[in-house]
């Protein structure tokens, strides 16, 4: 791996293995369970993306707080969230995080400082800069994330916010997920910089580029802007080069990209990139990687069994949770 990064213990290496792998079966269970008419609505998955949520995960504390986007599963995920709540969530079950009644794009779970997917791109950033105020008002140290992609890039409340965020100093992590297309527009029509990372200049923060296919990399950038808001010295702008290796939602005919530039991504998948480095360098063993496999499979088959078998929402619960 290209990046020097700091040391991490083999339990660590092997959860950020583990979480990868989560991120990558629950998404292509959920193709399936679409496909079969199960799952209903609209649903964004994650695969191919799954260095960028667990690399930056790695650097956070459990009580650190992140924000999502309507691409949130891995998000999710990466920071504790419970794959038998989401996956009941997606089918609609009482059991889910939202009682079965928001679906893939609100799930959220405030205890594990997951403050919310969000189906408003940018929709996010606002939330994640008043965590970060909260935060440095209470002093507690705390440091949020604001996940959000190329396309959010472009919204103004990301330059109200990393403005203020910066004259406050607030302990916040901007960081922008670049898989190259927002639905179908790409990246280098909709955005008049090459290098997003430039943009933090003109709110005084450090910008960073960093190789999203590498959760080693993305581990390393996030731990150095956690710990620079965290010491008080305010926010920064971490722009991750990534790739979805689906459609931007299950049923995108995917006309505006070519089957060679998607396979070219997949050469690079991140968790093939992963094992082989904890392979080579000795860290474990394919037999490890393998249980780890069986492991993981086994858990996201126990979540889809823990969804089918829930009850649905009672009709009487209709009214209950709604505040507008
Ligand atoms: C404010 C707003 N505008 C438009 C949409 C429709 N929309 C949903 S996802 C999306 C593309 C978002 O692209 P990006 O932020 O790069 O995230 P990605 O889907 O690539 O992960 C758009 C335009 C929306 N949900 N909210």
């Amino acid at each position: 791996m290209a990046v020097k990064v700091l040391p991490l213990a083999k339990p660590t290496m092997l959860d950020m293995y583990d979480r990868m792998l989560t991120i990558r079966l629950f998404e292509t269970r959920v193709i399936e369970l679409f496909r079969e008419g199960v799952i209903r609505g609209s649903t964004h998955t994650y695969i191919g993306m799954e260095a960028n949520a667990v690399g930056c995960c790695t650097a956070l504390r459990p009580d650190d707080y992140i924000t999502s986007t309507h691409r949130g599963h891995g998000h999710c995920i990466a920071k504790g969230g419970d794959v038998r709540l989401m996956m009941a969530e997606l089918l609609g079950k009482a059991t889910g995080y939202c009682k079965g009644k928001g679906g893939s794009m609100h799930i959220a779970d405030i205890d594990a400082g997951i403050l919310g997917a969000n189906g408003i791109v940018g929709g996010g950033i606002g939330i994640a800069t008043g965590a970060a105020l909260s935060a440095k008002m209470r002093g507690s140290g705390q440091v949020c994330v604001c996940f959000f992609g190329e396309g959010g890039n472009n919204q103004g409340a990301l330059h109200e916010n990393a403005n203020l965020a910066s004259i406050w100093k607030l302990p916040v992590v901007y960081f922008c997920e670049n898989n190259q297309y927002a639905m179908s527009m790409s990246v280098k029509r909709a955005t008049a910089v090459p290098d997003i990372a430039t943009r933090a200049a003109a709110y005084n923060m450090p910008g960073v580029n960093v190789d999203g296919m590498d959760v080693l990399a993305v581990y390393q950038a996030t731990r150095e802007a956690v710990e620079r808001a965290r010491a008080g010295d305010g926010p920064s702008l971490i722009v991750s080069t990534t790739y979805r290796f689906e459609g931007h939602n299950i049923g995108d005919p995917q006309p505006y990209r070519t089957k060679d530039e998607v396979e070219e991504w997949r050469r690079r998948d991140s968790i093939d990139r992963f094992g082989r480095y904890l392979i080579d360098e000795e860290i474990a063993s394919k037999a490890e990687i393998e249980a780890l496999h069986q492991k993981v499979a086994q858990k996201i088959e126990d979540a889809v069994e823990f969804a089918r078998q829930s009850p649905e929402p009672d009709l009487s619960a209709l009214e209950e949770d709604v505040y507008a």
